[in-house]
């Protein structure tokens, strides 16, 4: 696959708390493997002009933490204004560590990083929709003035972020491609099948770092 000046690569979530902590930092929602994207993510976003980074940023008391819901544990859901929620160990929490890009991403040429679930009462997985799936991000907008057509992703986690991310991202008309090899995954049950079947249905192709050419 040849790269054009107009892909961007769209880097998701790949914070301290989602990978497996590191001298005590971080962790605190790690997905298996997770920092073993990092090397990965690192050449590959050599081979793009455009990167555009996302981060997971809460604020303490967050509606997706099973901690702001007494006798809730992480991984039970609750029905919440806009649908089913998820509940997760606290994470991602503004202004801590654990909130941090990893420290071993090293991409100085990042053009944005976008934040996302800093409103208290709406989850965001998606980089482009919160999870109400009415309020923007505002990266369509941006992505458009800038002239950016086709994303390629790539973070954690597989089966919620970059999966709610390529979806609304296609929605907005934008080609959307995964870079699966790029990715871990939560992995609850079925949401690594779920998460292949809504791709397959939506046309997002998946693709291996190998077959980028520049
Ligand atoms: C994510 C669960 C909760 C992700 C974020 O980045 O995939 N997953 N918050
Ligand atoms: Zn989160």
């Amino acid at each position: 696959m040849q790269l054009q000046p107009t892909d961007a690569l769209l880097v998701i979530d790949v914070q301290s708390d989602f990978c497996p902590a590191v001298n005590g930092f971080g962790g605190a929602l790690a997905v298996k493997d997770g920092d073993q994207v990092v090397p990965i993510i690192n050449r590959l976003a050599q081979r793009f002009d455009h990167v555009i980074l996302t981060q997971d940023w809460h604020p303490a008391g967050h509606i997706s933490f099973a901690s702001s819901h007494p006798g809730k544990r992480p991984y039970e859901t609750i029905e919440v204004a806009y649908g089913t929620q998820t509940l997760w160990p606290d994470h991602c929490v503004q202004g801590t560590p654990g909130a941090d890009l990893h420290p071993g991403l090293h991409i100085p040429h990042a053009e944005l990083i976008l934040r996302k679930g800093f409103r208290k009462e709406i989850d965001s997985y998606s980089a482009f929709l919160e999870d109400d799936r009415k309020t923007p991000t505002g990266l369509a907008s941006y992505l458009r003035e800038r002239g950016l057509q086709r994303l390629f992703l790539c973070g954690l986690a597989y089966d919620f972020c970059v999966r709610y991310s390529a979806i609304d991202g296609t929605a907005a008309g934008f080609e959307c491609i995964v870079i699966e090899d790029a990715t871990r995954s939560v992995d609850l049950p079925n949401s690594v099948k779920e998460t292949r079947l809504n791709f397959v249905k939506n046309g997002i192709e998946q693709i291996s770092t190998d077959t980028i050419n520049t």
